[in-house]
């Protein structure tokens, strides 16, 4: 049972709080030595404890298994600019001897039916307390800028509309995380004939070549 949730949340404070200047430092390396990173930005959160009630309610989880079934009280999020570099992140992520990871969940290529996307990672991380090692269990979610933009609206929608949507506006939500997936390729695309034009000379012409490839018109 957990008797004070204060006490009970302190090792995933520090998690969090370790873990964000984990991942901002290597978006500061990439910078120094390439100019460019695949980390836009990193944000984390603890779950307030009003939402780790909601949620034992919701996935049956009693108090006494809270540290091993709910994944995501420590919870991160890495924000990319491009598909590709979702990719890039998780491989560094996988070479990393500070994190265990257990479970991947590819949202990105399998999204859910409500037209979410992500790459989720559920790992184990050690913290050190005055009282000894605690190994906790945190979750990183890795997304692109649009694939953000879409889950912060609809989950900021989601939680003023409490309760399920009507078909006509879920299918509209669908449609607009497929638009924003959309973007996402479109953008990844410019990126790569950029650099092709890059490769060729200074004289390509940039717009002539995106005019006969954009799928956005
Ligand atoms: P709400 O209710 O979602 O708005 P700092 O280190 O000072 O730059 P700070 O102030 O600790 O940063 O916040 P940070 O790390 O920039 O971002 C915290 C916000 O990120 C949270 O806002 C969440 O919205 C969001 N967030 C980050 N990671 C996760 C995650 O894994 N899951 C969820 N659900 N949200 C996440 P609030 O205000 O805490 O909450
Ligand atoms: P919060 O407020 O973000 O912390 P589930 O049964 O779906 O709750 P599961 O299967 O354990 O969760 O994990 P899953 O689906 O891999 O990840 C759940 C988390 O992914 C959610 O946390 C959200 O942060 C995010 N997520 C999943 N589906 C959606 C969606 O349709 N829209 C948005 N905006 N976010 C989604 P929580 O705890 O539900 O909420």
């Amino acid at each position: 049972m957990v008797e004070n949730w204060d006490d009970f949340l302190v090792p995933y404070k520090q998690a969090v709080d370790e873990l964000k200047v984990k991942l901002r430092g290597i978006r500061a390396q990439f910078l120094k030595i390439d100019g460019r990173s695949p980390i836009e930005f990193v944000t984390g959160r603890v779950k307030p404890v009003d939402s780790i009630k909601e949620k034992m309610v919701r996935r049956h989880i009693s108090e006494d298994r809270l540290e091993e079934d709910m994944e995501d009280i420590a919870g991160l999020r890495i924000m990319c600019q491009f598909v590709e570099d979702i990719y890039q992140v998780v491989d560094l992520l996988r070479k990393r001897t500070d994190i265990n990871i257990l479970e991947e969940r590819d949202y990105v290529h399998n999204k859910k039916p409500s037209g979410y996307r992500s790459y989720h990672i559920i790992f184990e991380y050690p913290v050190q307390m005055l009282s000894g090692e605690k190994v906790i269990l945190a979750e990183i979610q890795v997304r692109t800028l649009a694939m953000n933009f879409w889950a912060t609206v609809e989950h900021s929608l989601n939680y003023k509309y409490k309760g399920e949507f009507p078909d006509d506006l879920k299918t509209r939500l669908e449609r607009s995380a497929e638009a924003a997936f959309h973007l996402d390729e479109e953008m990844s695309e410019i990126r790569d004939e950029l650099q092709e034009v890059k490769k060729q000379g200074p004289d390509k012409d940039v717009r002539k070549s995106s005019d006969e490839n954009s799928h956005l018109q």
